[in-house]
């Protein structure tokens, strides 16, 4: 079934897990990046696992060994998944893959922004195809562009596709499911409504019709 996955991008550590608790019945997993993890440290990772599963949107672009490292400590903060870039190549992918044991990796196969067309678009089919052959779990596809995530299905077999861009930058959630897309990232649409636990089922009501 499609799943609801919140961006959490707000950098105070009691609204995070406010928000968390608030809206946790409509969610499959909370992505959290560097804006909290900055704010909160790196055991706002443990303390929002115990609401939901956590994704590190650390977005790893580096070299094998450093990745590794990274990914490690993801890991031992009781991440469930974590984010890395593709265009570094695949050793670096690898070396994610073998650090993360039984935590996902989620490799960006092309970004929602306009900026993506200026360099990573070219390289697309070739991150899909080079994350699906090392065995990372999932994409992440541009829900600003359904048509990419067909595209990008069309190559992932199975794999799971996450998909950011819905809401504050103009995607619909309706679209990036038909497309192809497993789940579905949401920030601001949900972390600045006035009633974010409403936000959230609205989004969800919208993945299960
Ligand atoms: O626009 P919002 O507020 O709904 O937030 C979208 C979130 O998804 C935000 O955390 C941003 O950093 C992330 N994101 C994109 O918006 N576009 C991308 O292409 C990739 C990501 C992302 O999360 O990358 C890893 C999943």
């Amino acid at each position: 079934m499609a799943g609801l996955i919140l961006a959490l991008d707000v950098t105070d550590r009691e609204k995070a897990i406010n928000i968390a608790n608030e809206v946790a019945d409509y969610l499959h997993a909370i992505k959290i990046g560097w804006p909290l993890v900055m704010a909160a440290g790196m055991d706002i990772i443990d303390s929002l696992s115990q609401i939901k599963p956590i994704i590190c949107d650390f977005k790893v672009a580096d070299i094998p060994n450093t990745t590794k490292l990274i990914v490690r400590e993801a890991r031992n903060h009781g991440a469930m998944g974590i984010i890395v870039h593709g265009f570094v190549g695949r050793d670096s992918i690898k070396a994610a893959v073998d650090e993360a044991g039984k935590m996902k990796v989620y490799v960006v196969a092309e970004m929602s922004h306009p900026g993506a067309l200026d360099f990573m678009q070219k390289h697309t089919d070739d991150i899909v195809l080079m994350a699906k052959e090392v065995g990372a779990a999932g994409l992440i596809a541009p829900a600003t562009r359904p048509e990419r995530i067909t595209h990008i299905r069309s190559l992932a077999g199975d794999m799971e596709i996450l998909a950011p861009g819905v809401g504050a930058q103009g995607g619909s959630a309706k679209e990036a499911i038909e497309a192809g897309a497993t789940h579905i990232i949401v920030g601001r649409r949900i972390y600045e409504a006035n009633e974010p636990a409403k936000a959230a089922k609205a989004l969800y009501d919208e993945l299960t019709l």
